[in-house]
């Protein structure tokens, strides 16, 4: 089958966008991988494939996961929520997710939503509409099926809700299981419910770990609790032994492997309809169980969950709406971008179809990049994030690199030379956004005692920097910087990093101004004595000749020169420098000049030039990624976002623009061919294999990705050039010079910017003028207008 597949590379085939809608429809189950959605409202968590496979969590998917996902098992993608549905009289039985049953749906197809996701199959005259959501009003998966009978005679169904449990600690079950799970048990509720308990010796937080219900609004037919009985041996989702025998089997469990199997009796007349709700959900003890049941079970409870989640959204999302003359743009700007990046904010790089979510937590780099994505969504889930992550801050101002707050678990203390400056970049976002630098006073702990305020921490930030500088005067590299593959570089503690120069110069600039808001010029002028001499390390030492070079390592050589054979050429090195504003104008120029002829590809920048075999020591290579791979040479989505500001702030929006649509996953995915990209066209993933990888093209490691983050501060504030700035609202496009305009209605500091860019000049950077309700302005930098609820802004370039 596959061979024939291979062959189908028409993306049309598989998926459709609805934009009015903000879904991605799916027109076939058999997806080169598990096309994902995240069901969600911050406490109870489901991952769900567009064909039903999935798995559900209560905040943490390493102690509190409630349902089994097999990771890089076959079948790929088991298990799930699944519904089966039996036609009573011949036994025969199908899903409306169309997996895991062999028996498949006539018609079908699927859907993502924001927060949901919908399967609407037909087969033998019933239809069949399922919508999984998690509502913001319970914390539990609702699975909202509807069953019509579409034939001209009655049917008697039975139907079954299904998933399989398991240990709530993941690692904990792959290591121990033969004896805790003799320590779970699922229990039959009197409200008509199966309860599982996770009663595990030294489970990390006894007191906080919930019961889990499964739960219906429809009497029950049937149940089981116990996975045996209900799948049997040498069995599995596919075929059932309990629907093949007849129906559930009234188990229990006391120790074993749990399930959850509700089974119902349905007869429907012609034209009959029938809603089923099933709850999959969580409470903190058996009275909390009754109540969340209880209310579940009240009508109008579901729809009125559905309709909130929607709100959330439309709210959400109603900060930003952009016209454009780019379709897939557009889409991806105003709907997914924004969604996958929020999602990135909630799971940090935790669990994915790649990743297992067993060890990350939250990675400090990661999250305090996050933050810039929801800024302009949500000033205050920003803020409360920005000050936990600097809860994680020591007093001589390193951080921990990945800490556990759900968990409760050590935190990962190895000390990297960026982790620690990234917040600045998220306070300075803050502080432009709100136009309020209260928050800078703001108090929060030290991991190692005491406390201090928002801005102390981040003056902290920089002084370990300082304190950390190697012999040539850049800040030593130490665990690694921003790319995890440098751990190699300073072994010996001597190796530098000429990319965190660059990465501290771009936190300096910001940091003049956040210590001017706090109310402290004195550290204003420190900064920028620091600024200015490592802007002069970095355009001497740090400058090959056509490009600037990454790091010196222990022994003095450098990394990313062209007296070598191998990574000649780092792509962050040349973005930076001029993200940061350090690069003398033609070493920038120069430096991105060279990005274009050696790191770009049809598909996007490699990250390196050439990959990594046998460098430096063909003993001891500095990464054992196959070239092309991973972080060697292959396409770094997250950096090549960089690329794109870099190139608006040179100016060249042409450029600019292929950079950002040729990662953009639909177009991407067509340009590789569907069977060679597999990963999901509406996010994007951490990278594509490279051109130096038999298997160019290949997107790996999507969703959870700080891609998403700096896309989308890319387009909307470098592309765009709509971006919030300390005395408003900045207004500096870099366009295509063949885009005749755009529109943004962009909300800031509560008043909605409804903005026009016209460019019948076909330029792609240079604003001529702007008005403001017919008002011309000087400058190009809109003031904020309190107690205005909108104003109309006309930009010509
Ligand atoms: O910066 C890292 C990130 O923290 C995890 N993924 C890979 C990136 C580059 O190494």
């Amino acid at each position: 089958m596959n061979a024939e597949l291979t062959r189908n590379n028409d993306s049309k085939a598989y998926y459709t966008f609805r934009d009015e809608e903000k879904e991605v429809e799916f027109k076939r189950h058999d997806m080169p991988t598990p096309w994902m959605n995240y069901l969600s409202n911050g406490t109870f968590h489901t991952m769900l494939s567009h064909a039903g496979g999935g798995v559900a969590f209560y905040k943490s998917p390493q102690i509190w996961r409630i349902t089994r996902y097999r990771f890089f098992h076959l079948p790929m993608d088991r298990s799930g929520p699944y519904i089966y549905v039996q036609d009573a009289k011949t036994g025969s039985y199908w899903c409306p997710t169309s997996e895991p049953a062999l028996d498949k749906p006539e018609e079908w197809k699927s859907a993502h939503g924001m927060g949901y996701t919908r399967f609407e199959a037909k087969r033998g005259g019933i239809a069949a509409r399922t919508v999984y959501f998690v509502g913001p009003h319970e914390n539990s998966l609702i699975w909202n099926l509807n069953l019509t009978n579409e034939g001209t005679e009655a049917k008697e169904l039975k139907v079954y809700a299904y998933a399989e449990f398991g240990m709530m600690e993941f690692m904990r079950e792959l290591q121990w299981q033969c004896y805790n799970k003799h320590q779970v048990s699922v229990q039959y509720h009197e409200g008509e419910a199966l309860v599982y308990r996770y009663g595990v010796e030294n489970q990390p937080k006894p007191e906080e770990t919930p019961l889990v219900y499964l739960a219906a609004d429809t009497p029950l037919a049937g149940y089981d609790g116990d996975r045996e009985e209900f799948i049997g041996s040498y069995r599995s989702e596919t075929n059932p032994a309990a629907i093949e025998n007849g129906g559930c089997t009234g188990s229990t469990l006391l120790g074993g492997d749990p399930c959850g199997a509700l089974q119902f009796n349905v007869t429907l007349q012609p034209g009959e309809s029938r809603t089923i709700n099933v709850f999959l959900g969580t409470a903190t003890d058996e009275t909390e169980v009754s109540r969340a049941i209880f209310h579940s079970r009240e009508a109008g409870f579901v729809e009125a969950s559905f309709q909130a989640l929607k709100e959330n959204w439309s709210g959400y999302l109603g900060a930003w709406e952009s016209r454009l003359p780019d379709q897939d743009a557009e889409r991806m700007i105003n709907i997914w971008n924004p969604y996958q990046a929020h999602r990135n904010f909630l799971f940090s790089r935790n669990i994915s179809f790649y990743a297992t979510g067993t060890f990350r937590g939250v990675g400090y780099r990661d999250t305090a990049q996050d933050i810039l994505s929801v800024v302009p969504f949500d000033t205050e889930l920003a803020l409360d994030k920005l000050k936990l992550l600097l809860g994680q801050q020591y007093r001589d101002g390193h951080v921990n690199h990945y800490f556990f707050p759900n968990e409760g678990w050590e935190p990962v203390t190895s000390i990297h030379s960026d982790d620690h400056l990234w917040t600045a970049l998220s306070a300075w976002d803050l502080l432009a956004e709100t136009g309020d630098a209260a928050f800078l006073q703001a108090k929060v702990p030290y991991y190692d005692g005491g406390e201090g305020t928002v801005y102390e921490h981040l003056r902290a930030a920089i002084d370990f920097t300082a304190s950390q500088l190697g012999s040539r005067g850049f800040p030593l590299m130490l665990r690694s910087d921003w790319n995890d593959q440098l751990f190699r570089v300073c072994r010996e503690g001597k190796g530098e990093s000429i990319w965190t120069s660059m990465q501290l110069g771009t936190v300096l600039l910001r940091m003049i101004d956040l210590a001017a808001a706090a109310g402290h010029p004195e550290d204003t002028v420190r900064y920028g004595a620091m600024y200015e001499l490592q802007r002069e390390l970095v355009n001497s030492i740090g400058w090959d000749g056509r490009w600037f070079r990454r790091a010196i390592m222990d022994d003095g050589r450098f990394l990313g020169s062209d007296e070598h054979d191998e990574a000649k050429i780092w792509l962050n090195a040349q973005t930076w420098a001029t993200i940061s504003g350090m690069a003398d104008v033609d070493k920038g120029l120069q430096a991105m000049d060279s990005v274009r002829e050696m790191l770009d590809t049809e598909l996007g920048i490699k990250k390196i030039h050439p990959s990594i075999t046998t460098f430096p020591d063909p003993a001891d290579p500095l990464t054992n990624y196959n070239k092309g791979t991973g972080e060697n040479g292959a396409v770094f989505c997250h950096a090549n976002t960089w690329a794109i500001i870099a190139e608006c702030l040179l100016g060249r929006g042409d450029l600019a623009y292929k950079y950002y649509r040729q990662l953009l996953p639909n177009v991407a995915m067509d340009k590789a061919g569907l069977w060679r990209y597999k990963a999901e066209p509406y996010v994007y993933a951490s990278n594509l294999f490279g051109p130096e990888s038999d298997k160019f093209g290949l997107a790996n490691v999507s969703w959870l990705t700080g891609t998403a983050a700096w896309m989308y501060v890319a387009v909307t504030q470098y592309i765009l050039g709509v971006k919030p700035v300390l005395n408003g609202l900045s207004i500096d496009p870099c366009i295509p010079a063949d885009w005749e305009g755009f529109t943004v209605k962009r909300r800031f500091r509560g008043c909605v910017y409804d903005i026009s860019v016209t460019n019948a000049n076909k330029v792609c950077k240079g604003v001529k003028s702007i008005t403001a309700d017919g008002v011309l302005l000087e400058g190009n930098i809109l003031p904020a207008y309190p107690g205005r609820s909108s104003v109309k802004v006309e930009v010509v370039l």
